[in-house]
């Protein structure tokens, strides 16, 4: 069964200060739409950043696709906004048409190029998608448009081996964020883009730098600037959360989701890196 049928919003549901999330991908087949709902069902925040590639325009100018998981997605945010969270929307390039709207906001939404947030412990962050960089960092084979129809095809095998892995109860595994960790050129091109996004920090005199793009979450330490990448919900279903002390870490939903499925004695949260 899947994980949106499963899930319901919770009577408690995780609070969180802040949640950061990007590169969902809505109108595009690969959104893992289900887990997403499970994680918007499950959790609440005072701010929601959405830190770009929301929507998939290039995915929707080729062909219509917009299922009912997708538009549920939508309605959980905008409910969220309704209840009081303020949802401040950092646009990507596969949502570029949203930058047409930097600087306006809606009732609990607010649009904008970049953002900068303080959290508890007072640290400033500076918040933007990051293709931003793709100029100053040439080599993207897995981001630019040449490489995205490869892309899609690897997020379709993705699809095939996870459906064959629910069939026999093995969690789900990326295969896009597997091979990622093994391309050499790839592991470059991320260095150079956490470089490139870092020095926009330390140039802003902020702590720490958030953004998403290059659908690979991190929590590092650059001297002296904190690099946080939230991920992706194509492959690794990853957030990044500040819990009420400033306490930021990165969730991964796939493992997170079994958990509060399969254990009602777990009471570690399961996280990449904290800082
Ligand atoms: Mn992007």
């Amino acid at each position: 069964m899947s994980a949106a049928k499963n899930a319901s919003p919770l009577k408690n549901p995780l609070k969180y200060r802040a949640i950061f999330l990007s590169d969902t991908h809505l109108g595009f087949k690969g959104c893992q739409a289900e887990f997403l709902l499970d994680f918007l069902y499950r959790t609440d925040c005072e701010f929601l950043y959405l830190v770009g590639d929301i929507f998939d325009g290039w995915e929707m100018k080729k062909k219509s696709y917009w299922p009912a998981s997708h538009q549920a997605v939508v309605n959980e945010i905008l409910k969220k906004a309704a209840k009081g969270t303020r949802i401040i929307y950092t646009p990507g390039n596969h949502d570029e048409s949203a930058r047409h709207y930097c600087g306006h906001s809606f009732d609990n939404i607010e649009i904008s190029d970049t953002a900068i947030h303080t959290t508890a412990d007072n640290r400033k962050l500076l918040v933007l998608h990051g293709d931003q960089f793709d100029s100053v960092v040439k080599y993207s084979p897995f981001l630019s448009k040449v490489g995205s129809s490869m892309y899609t095809h690897l997020l379709f095998m993705n699809r095939i081996i996870n459906a064959a892995r629910r069939l026999v109860g093995l969690p789900y595994w990326s295969l896009a964020a597997h091979l990622k960790h093994k391309v050499k050129n790839i592991v470059s091109y991320i260095g150079k883009f956490e470089e490139a996004v870092v020095e926009s920090a330390r140039l802003e005199h902020v702590q720490g730098v958030v953004c998403g793009h290059i659908h690979h979450a991190e929590m590092t330490m650059f001297e002296d600037i904190l690099y946080c990448n939230t991920g992706d919900w194509v492959e690794s279903c990853t957030a990044m959360v500040e819990g009420h002390n400033g306490q930021l870490e990165i969730l991964k939903w796939t493992s997170q989701s079994e958990r509060l499925k399969g254990d009602a004695h777990a009471q570690d949260t399961p996280t990449l890196n904290a800082a």
